[in-house]
Order: structure tokens, then C-alpha cells, then sequence
């Protein structure tokens, strides 16, 4: 994340699956850290390599939600796969993910249970010590610093 750029203040990093909306086109954009991976997505027929300084982007629109898939297949445990499609070491077979591809309404749901990394990663570690114990827990405590961030909004706005 690059906190410098606003833009990045309502990203969130989520450790579960990925949520897609239906019908509405998605662009990945993929770098790796180690070595090169391959994004494989075998029910979309897609893959994209993963490399090391050289980022990639790959980009679709599902059509059919993951529920629809679910009748359609009468597979009641359907879910549409993320898998590393290249051999890059001792770890491969764990890199699988999940895609969940649902309805506008839905996915609003899921967001809207979902905190922005910048609050967790920026915000509350520059908001004050709290002075003594219980006292952290006290929502005034975070006042300046969520204020500060609601602060920041407006010009992240006029600047894109
Ligand atoms: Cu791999």
C-alpha cells in the first residue's frame, strides 16, 4: 500500500476469499515478492503470471454467481478457485484461494463488515497511548486520529 496516495485509504486486505460482483468486470493487478507464480482461475479459463518487480494485470467479467453455480453444477460445496498455476517451490500446493461471486447486494453486505487497512495500519498506530489501562478502550481516545482520516477524504476526492 502506498499510504502517500489517498486513493489507498479505503483499500481493504482481506484474508478470505475474494468477493466479485456478478456482471461487473474485475482487473487484477498481480506482482509476487519471492519468486514467479502464476494467478490461475480454471473456471474463468484464465492465468496470469505472478513476477518478482514486473507487475501484471489480468482482467474479466463473471457472469453466473457462485450460488447459480452451485444449482447449475448440483455441486453443493462449488466454489470458484484461485490456484498457483506454476511451480515455484516447496509451498505451491497451499496457494489456493477462493472467489466468491455474488449479487450488488450482497457484496455491499460483505463490505460493509470490513475495515480499511489504512484506519488498522495507519490511524490507530498514530492515535495517542492511551494513559492507563481501560482507558484504551475508550472511544474518545481515537477521536483525533479518525478525525484526521475523515479529514483527508475531501482531498483525495479533488485530486483524482
Ligand atoms: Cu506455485
Amino acid at each position: 500500500m502506498i499510504w502517500d496516495d489517498a486513493a489507498t485509504h479505503d483499500d481493504i486486505v482481506s484474508g478470505g476469499p475474494l468477493h466479485l460482483v456478478v456482471n461487473k468486470p474485475v482487473k487484477l493487478v498481480i506482482g509476487a515478492k519471492d519468486v514467479i507464480h502464476s494467478v490461475g482461475l480454471p473456471h474463468f479459463r484464465l492465468k496470469m503470471d505472478a513476477v518478482p518487480g514486473t507487475p501484471t494485470t489480468l482482467w474479466f467479467t463473471p457472469i453466473k454467481t457462485t450460488k447459480e453455480m452451485i444449482k447449475e453444477t448440483g455441486r453443493e460445496n462449488f466454489v470458484f478457485e484461485i490456484a498457483c498455476d506454476q511451480m515455484c517451490g516447496a509451498g505451491h500446493t497451499g496457494m489456493r484461494g477462493e472467489i466468491i461471486v455474488e449479487t450488488q447486494e450482497e457484496y455491499d453486505q460483505w463490505m460493509a463488515t470490513q475495515k480499511a487497512q489504512y484506519q488498522t495500519a495507519v490511524v490507530e498506530k498514530q492515535a495517542p497511548a492511551a494513559p492507563a489501562a481501560g482507558a484504551a478502550k475508550d472511544s474518545s481516545a481515537k477521536k483525533p486520529a479518525d478525525s484526521a482520516a475523515v479529514a483527508a477524504k475531501p482531498d483525495s476526492a479533488t485530486t483524482k
